[in-house]
Parts: C-alpha cells; structure tokens; sequence
C-alpha cells in the first residue's frame, strides 16, 4: 500500500478546476443512476453546513455521541489507559475529541486530516486547550495507509473515528479503510469508533430532513458547487432533497430529485434528467450491534467493548488490532 505524508493533494488543471471533482461528477452525472460521491459535499460552505446540521434537534449523532464520550470516561480509562498515542482521523471536533483526550491522559495527539487549513486550526485549538501534550498534525488522506510522525512511532497507538463516519462508506469501501488503518496504527493498536445504530424509519429520515432546512441546504450546496467550480448550469431551485430509507441496505440516502425535467450543462457536457429523476449524493449506513461487528472483524478489528446512549441511538465500539485465537 503507497503511504504518504505532507503531499499536495488536490490536482488542479491549468484553470484551477479540481480535477478528481470534475472525473467524479462527469462520471457520476452519466451513470443510469446518477451519483456523485459524499465526500464532495464538503467544500467551506458544506463543512459550515455540516457543523449547523449537528445543532439541529433532529439530529441525533452529535448530541448521542457525545453523552456516551462523557458518560464513560472512567471505563475508557480503564480499558484504553494512559500514554497512548491518540490518532484522530480527521481533523477533530471541538467537542468530543477533548473529552476522550481528559479521559485517556495520552502521550501525544495526531489528527489525521486531508485538509490542511481544517487541520491547522483544529490542532490550534487543541495546543491551547491541552497545552502539556504534543500535537502532531498530518496532512494525508487516511484512506490509505499513512506513515505517521516518528516521534510518535514507538508508542503504542489509539485509532479515534468518531461521528460514525464509517457509514457514509458502502462496505467494500469501509472495510478498505479499517484495513489502511489497522496498518497506519499498527499490531498493537485499539480504535474507538462510532456507528450510528438502526432504528425507527421516522426518526432517521427526520434526522436527514430536518425542519429548518439545513440539510436540505447541504445537499443543494452540491449542485451549487458544482455549477461555481466546473461551469454548471444546473437549476439548483429544481431540485428537491430527499431522505429516504433504503432498508435493504440498511442506510439513510440522500438524493437531488428533479421537480421537471431538466436539462444543463456541466464542464461543456451536457446532461438531462427526467423529472422525479434522481442524483444520489449520499449514503449513511446504520448498524445493529451484530453488523457493526461484522464489519469491524472483516477489517482486521477484533470488538472488545461497546457503549450506548441512554436512548439507544448510537454506539461507540473498542477494538483492538490483534489477531483472535479463534479457530478459522
Ligand atoms: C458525516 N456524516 C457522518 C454525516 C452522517 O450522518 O452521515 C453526514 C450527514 N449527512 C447529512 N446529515 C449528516
């Protein structure tokens, strides 16, 4: 597996278009059923979205999360212990990752993050508030294995993955990344990790459809950077965001639905969609416990303990890196 650290990340052309957003959308766009890859939907105006979506009543992760991150300091205490290397990948949220790093006292904190100006900011704002530990920022993308910084190499390592980001992978995918970071933390690792648990229909499509709009705004933000950044004429207005429950798959979708039949125009390609026709933006999967654990053993990650909110909405799983004595 290639590793890499401090690279430059995103490839531009001679006109500042990004051109792995470009092939992704001008793939995505010509498919039957047109999908563009979630993590498009984070450009500044969508990260500033997301960070409104998890103070809205509706959605439930953020709040449930952190309620388990405070409730259960001690147990992570003791099962986690002192002195480990805490790596955080992405760049970590101003809440919950300073109550796991109270509650594990480690020897050095490594955010792990693509974006190098998220990351900046938030390893500033970590150094001021724990100003005795080491912070190691690095700048990669964690879908691959990552070499970490050398001061941190002979400790032993905490992989931390909140938000139950997991779920916006398709399996195949997901278990690619427990992979790479089983391999960037090493044999004698543990991650903390949150999914997001199945449950009412009503309460998850709520959770993806709350009433002030937000993410609504989130979703059309897609079509909207698509139409500033490769020329799009899309009609932003046109199209309706839509949450709905794919229960085959267990996961929340969402999708830009054409209210007419459109037509438009992206990076001098044009496109048409039928109305009621859809671009599926996003997948959020939800798990039961079995299934969380399915998928953490298919990526080389043995479950060791498991904590839920008071309501049952989320969980938080240990794991560890080392191989079960189980018969095959
Ligand atoms: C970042 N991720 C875990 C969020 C989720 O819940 O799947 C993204 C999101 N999409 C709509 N609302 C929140």
């Amino acid at each position: 597996m290639p590793t890499q650290q401090g690279l430059t990340l995103v490839d531009k052309d001679d006109s500042g278009v990004d051109t792995a957003f470009r092939g992704d959308v001008l793939a995505g766009l010509a498919q039957p059923q047109k999908a563009i890859p979630a993590r498009w939907l984070y450009d500044d105006a969508g990260s500033r979205l997301f960070e409104e979506i998890t103070q809205v009543p509706e959605y439930y992760p953020t709040r449930a999360e952190t309620e388990i991150l405070s409730a259960e300091a001690g147990e992570f205490a003791r099962l986690i212990g002192e002195g480990r290397a805490v790596v955080e990948f992405g760049s970590g949220s101003s809440v919950k990752t300073p109550l796991l790093l109270s509650a594990v006292d480690p020897a050095a904190y490594v955010p792990l993050d693509i974006s190098g100006d998220f990351l900046r900011a938030a390893a500033e704002r970590l150094s001021a508030q724990f100003p005795d530990l080491p912070v190691y920022p690095v700048e990669a993308d964690f879908m691959r294995q990552v070499e970490l910084p050398a001061e941190v190499s002979v400790l032993p390592k905490l992989g931390f993955f909140p938000g139950s980001t997991i779920g916006n992978m398709v399996p195949r995918t997901a278990v690619d990344l427990l992979r790479a970071m089983r391999a960037t933390l090493g044999s004698n690792s543990l991650l903390l990790i949150g999914m997001d648990l199945i449950k009412d229909i009503g309460v998850l499509e709520a959770a993806y459809d709350d009433a002030a709009g937000v993410t609504a705004a989130f979703n059309r933000n897609l079509a909207r950077r698509i139409n500033s950044e490769l020329g799009g004429t899309i009609p932003v207005e046109r199209l309706r965001h839509e949450a709905r429950w794919n229960d085959e798959f267990a996961r929340i979708e969402m999708h830009l639905v054409a209210q007419e039949p459109l037509e438009f125009i992206v990076a001098d390609q044009p496109f048409a969609m039928a109305r009621g026709e859809t671009i599926h933006t996003e997948n959020s999967h939800k798990f039961s416990r079995r299934s969380a654990n399915a998928l953490l053993l298919a990526g080389g990650w043995t479950p060791v303990a498991r904590w839920t909110d008071s309501e049952d909405l989320f969980s938080l799983i240990l794991a560890e890196a080392s191989v079960p004595r189980n018969a095959p």
